[in-house]
C-alpha cells in the first residue's frame, strides 16, 4: 500500500479526524493552507444554518514539523462548533439516569435533538442503516453519514495538493449546472478567480444569476436542487494508471472516488454519456504528434484518460449530485420502530443545495487518488527522490524511441514520410 487515508468523526461529536499514510518527507504543509480549502467548502449559496456555526479549521497532530512533512503518518483535526450544543446528546459515556432522565425532560421540553429519530428520512441512509447496524435510534446513523465527514477528505485533499503542486498538478472544480439549469460551456466569460468569489463558482455569470434564483426557489417551496459539479487537473503527467488490470485503471479508481461523495449519483469524463450520442471519428482525440517530449491530441473528449491511463492531457471528470434528502417540507415515510406510515419524515435543518461544495470535495477526492497513482508510478520516500523519479520517467518517454530492427514507421502512418 502506496498511500492510503480514513477519516473519523460524527457530524455532532466532539472533532473530526483523518490519517494520511504514504505522502513523501519534505512536503511543505500549513494549517493555512488547509484552512483555505476548508474555507472554500463551507461557502456556496444554498447552504444551511450550521455554515455559521463552523469555521472549520485543521489542527495538524502529527506528521509534520517545521513546515514539512516527515513521511510519518499524518493525523489531522478539525473541531465541531456546534458540538458544545449536543454534549448530552452525543455523549460517549454511557449515561447516568439522571442524564438519560434531563436528555427525555429537553425532549419533552420540545428539544428536537433530544428525541430519537424513527421518521426515517426517504433518499437518506436512515432506513438501511439503522435496520443494517440494529439501531433504534437513527441519528447512530445520521452522524456518520453527513457529509460533514467530507470536511476531512478536503483537509486532507489539502496536503496532497500542496504535495501535487510541487509537482507542476493543478486541480479546481467549477459548479456546471444547478438543477436544471446548466452553464453555457461556450458563454465563460468569468475568469478563475471571478468564479471562486461567485455564489456557486460558477463561470457562467448568467447562468449563475438563474441558478442561484432556483435555489431561492427551492428554499421557499421547503424542497432541495441537486446539480453537476466539474473537477479539472491540469499538468497531471501522461502514465499515471494502468490497462493491465481493472483495479489499477485510473479511470475506476477516480469513478469510485467521486461516486464515494455524499449525494454524488453518477460520474463522467470528458464528453462522458455525450460520447454515446456521436459515432467514433466525432469523439476519439486525433493524435497530434510529440512536441518538445510532450503527445498532442487535437481535442480532449477522453478527458485526459485513456485505457485507464492518464494521457497528459487535462483530466476533466464530472459529478452527479442529487437532491439533498432532508427536505423542510418532508416527504411521507415510514418509523423506524412500528413500520408504519407517518406523515412526514424527520427534518431538522439542512443545505437547499451543496452544488460548488461537492465541486470541492470532488477537487480533494482527484487530489487524494491522484497522489496514490502518482506515489505507484514513482515510488520515493522524499519529495527530491519522487521529483527525480518522474523526471527520468519523462525524459525516457520525450526521448525518440530506440530503433528496433524491422519496426518501421507502418505505411502511411506519417512517420518520416
Ligand atoms: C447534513 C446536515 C447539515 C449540513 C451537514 C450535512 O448539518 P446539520 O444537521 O448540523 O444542520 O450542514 O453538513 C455539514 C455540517 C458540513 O460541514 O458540510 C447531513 O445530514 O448530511
Amino acid at each position: 500500500m502506496t498511500f492510503r487515508f480514513l477519516t473519523a468523526g460524527e457530524s455532532h461529536g466532539q472533532a473530526l479526524g483523518v490519517i494520511l499514510e504514504g505522502l513523501p518527507a519534505g512536503v511543505p504543509v500549513s494549517a493555512d493552507v488547509i484552512a483555505a480549502d476548508l474555507a472554500r467548502r463551507q461557502r456556496g449559496h444554498g447552504r444551511g444554518a450550521r455554515m455559521t456555526i463552523e469555521q472549520d479549521r485543521a489542527t495538524i497532530l502529527s506528521g509534520v514539523r517545521h513546515g514539512r512533512t516527515l513521511g510519518s503518518p499524518i493525523l489531522l483535526e478539525v473541531a465541531n462548533r456546534d458540538w458544545a450544543n449536543w454534549t448530552r446528546v452525543m455523549q460517549v459515556e454511557r449515561l447516568s439516569d439522571e442524564e438519560a432522565a434531563e436528555l427525555v425532560a429537553l425532549a419533552a421540553g420540545g428539544d428536537k435533538r433530544a428525541r430519537p429519530v424513527t421518521r426515517v428520512r426517504p433518499g437518506h441512509a436512515d432506513l438501511a442503516g439503522a435496520v443494517k447496524y440494529d439501531f433504534d435510534d437513527v441519528r447512530d446513523v445520521l452522524e456518520r453519514a453527513s457529509a460533514r465527514e467530507t470536511t476531512m477528505r478536503v483537509a486532507a485533499g489539502a496536503v496532497c495538493r500542496a504535495f501535487l503542486g510541487e509537482l507542476g498538478i493543478d486541480v479546481w472544480s467549477h459548479t456546471v449546472a444547478v438543477g436544471d439549469v446548466a452553464a453555457d460551456p461556450q458563454a465563460r466569460p468569468r475568469s478563475r478567480a471571478e468564479a471562486e468569489a461567485s455564489p456557486l463558482r460558477c463561470l457562467d455569470a448568467a447562468a449563475e444569476t438563474r441558478m442561484v434564483a432556483a435555489i431561492d426557489e427551492a428554499r421557499s417551496a421547503g424542497d432541495t436542487l441537486g446539480g453537476v459539479f466539474e473537477v479539472v487537473a491540469t499538468g497531471v503527467p501522461l502514465g499515471l494508471g494502468s490497462h493491465v488490470q481493472w483495479d489499477r485503471r485510473l479511470d475506476g479508481a477516480l469513478a469510485q472516488a467521486i461516486v464515494s461523495i455524499n449525494a454524488v449519483k453518477g460520474v463522467e469524463f470528458g464528453l462522458g454519456f455525450e460520447q454515446t450520442r456521436r459515432r467514433g471519428s466525432a469523439v476519439h482525440d486525433v493524435i497530434t504528434g510529440r512536441t518538445d517530449g510532450r503527445w498532442n491530441h487535437g481535442t480532449n473528449n477522453a478527458g485526459g484518460l485513456t485505457g485507464g491511463i492518464s494521457n497528459g492531457e487535462p483530466l476533466v471528470v464530472r459529478g452527479a449530485v442529487k437532491p439533498i434528502s432532508t427536505l423542510a417540507r418532508p416527504l411521507p415515510s415510514a418509523d423506524l420502530l412500528t413500520g408504519l406510515p407517518v406523515d412526514v419524515a424527520h427534518y431538522e435543518r439542512s443545505d437547499i443545495s451543496v452544488v460548488p461544495a461537492a465541486g470541492v470535495i470532488g477537487e480533494a477526492m482527484v487530489l487524494l487518488t491522484l497522489t496514490r497513482f502518482m506515489l505507484e508510478k514513482t515510488g520515493g520516500d522524499s519529495l527530491a527522490e519522487v521529483r527525480d523519479n518522474l523526471a527520468r520517467f519523462q525524459a525516457r518517454a520525450a526521448a525518440a524511441t530506440a530503433s528496433v530492427p524491422g519496426a518501421e514507421p507502418e505505411a502511411g502512418s506519417g512517420g518520416d514520410d
